[in-house]
């Protein structure tokens, strides 16, 4: 950590002076750091190369800059990261759903929920194109769950308000498959408070290119759009550790009959019960049961 003290303090080695900032966006070796209202670009110190770390898009950094070039002598401790998209300090993570083209891949969004809880990231459930389909029933499964779901359109352009009011001075990464509406989602957050629109990114609305990760700046905070991916890896830890990151599964092993109840095929499972009832969804449960088989097989390898 770097500490200013004294005027004298602001030079760095290099003759240059140092700034405090964030990682926007890393691009083929280069970091664009904005620090005040400039941005500029850095290399990372090979020190860090020595250690095995990796500045990452949202890391809060202390660098050394001359003109609009800079380098990274420190990166502050992270708060979070996430490996899928790779950023670190991440407040919300928005799952973004389309309610139709994509097709909804439920496995995937409960895996990224997982990954977001281990995190410790405030997971929020978007589903987007409410206007080509409705799906209540993916909005009752995840309420059930516990999570806030934010139904909207970005081709009518409904119910975003929900969406700019959560985003308000928080880091917030919008995730999900290729072609869910991300992009579109940003472009109309971002350019409804931001005077100058974002020429780039309009380009690319609705050419499904997003190929990084990049922070804009938006209501105090910032937002990442984040490139589509299709698969990711279960975080590896303990089958038991499992119930943890499904809070409606979680809150209820207290009154299973058995101490350590997988909720799989013991009897007077509390769990199952509630599956019975209604209360938790058959999709959430059956994403449950097959990530727990994934992690007790890779245990046993
Ligand atoms: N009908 C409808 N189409 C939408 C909506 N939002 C986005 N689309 C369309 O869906 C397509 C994909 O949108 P993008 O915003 O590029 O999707 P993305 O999630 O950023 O995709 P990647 O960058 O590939 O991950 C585009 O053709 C959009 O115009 C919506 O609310 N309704
Ligand atoms: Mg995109
Ligand atoms: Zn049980």
């Amino acid at each position: 950590m770097i500490l200013i003290n004294s005027p004298e303090d602001f030079y760095g080695t290099e003759g240059g002076y140092m700034l405090e900032g964030i990682i926007i966006k890393g691009i083929g070796g280069f970091y664009y750091v904005l620090a005040g209202d400039k941005v500029y670009e850095c290399r990372a110190r090979g020190v860090f190369r020595k250690n095995k770390i990796t500045p990452m898009a949202g890391d809060n950094v202390g660098i050394t800059v001359s003109g609009d070039k800079g380098s990274i002598d420190e990166i502050f401790p992270r708060r979070s990261f996430l490996i899928r998209p790779p950023v670190a300090n991440v407040d919300i993570l928005v799952i973004v759903i389309a309610a139709q083209s994509p097709d909804p891949n439920l496995t995937l969004v409960d895996k990224m929920l997982v990954q977001a809880a281990r995190s410790g990231i405030e997971a929020v459930i978007c589903i987007n194109k409410t206007d080509l389909a409705e799906r209540e029933d993916i909005a009752a499964a995840y309420e059930k769950a516990g999570y806030r779901v934010i139904s909207v359109s970005a081709e009518a352009k409904e119910n975003l308000g929900a969406l700019q009011e959560l985003i308000s001075g928080k880091i917030t990464a919008f995730s999900g498959l290729s072609g869910v509406g991300k992009s579109s989602l940003l472009n109309l957050l971002t350019g409804a408070v931001m005077e100058t629109g974002h020429l780039s990114a309009r380009i690319e609305r609705g050419r499904h290119t997003t190929r990084h990760v990049e922070l804009i700046p938006v209501s105090g905070g910032f937002v990442l759009d984040t490139p589509g991916f299709s698969s990711l890896e279960l975080p590896e830890m303990d089958e038991s550790e499992l119930e943890q990151y499904f809070p409606e599964i979680g809150g209820l092993s207290d009154r299973c009959r058995y101490r350590g109840c997988a909720h799989i095929k013991e009897q007077d499972c509390a769990v199952r019960e509630a599956l019975e009832e209604g209360k938790i969804a058959q999709s959430r449960y059956d994403s449950y049961c097959e990530f727990y088989k994934i992690l007790k097989e890779k245990r046993n390898y």
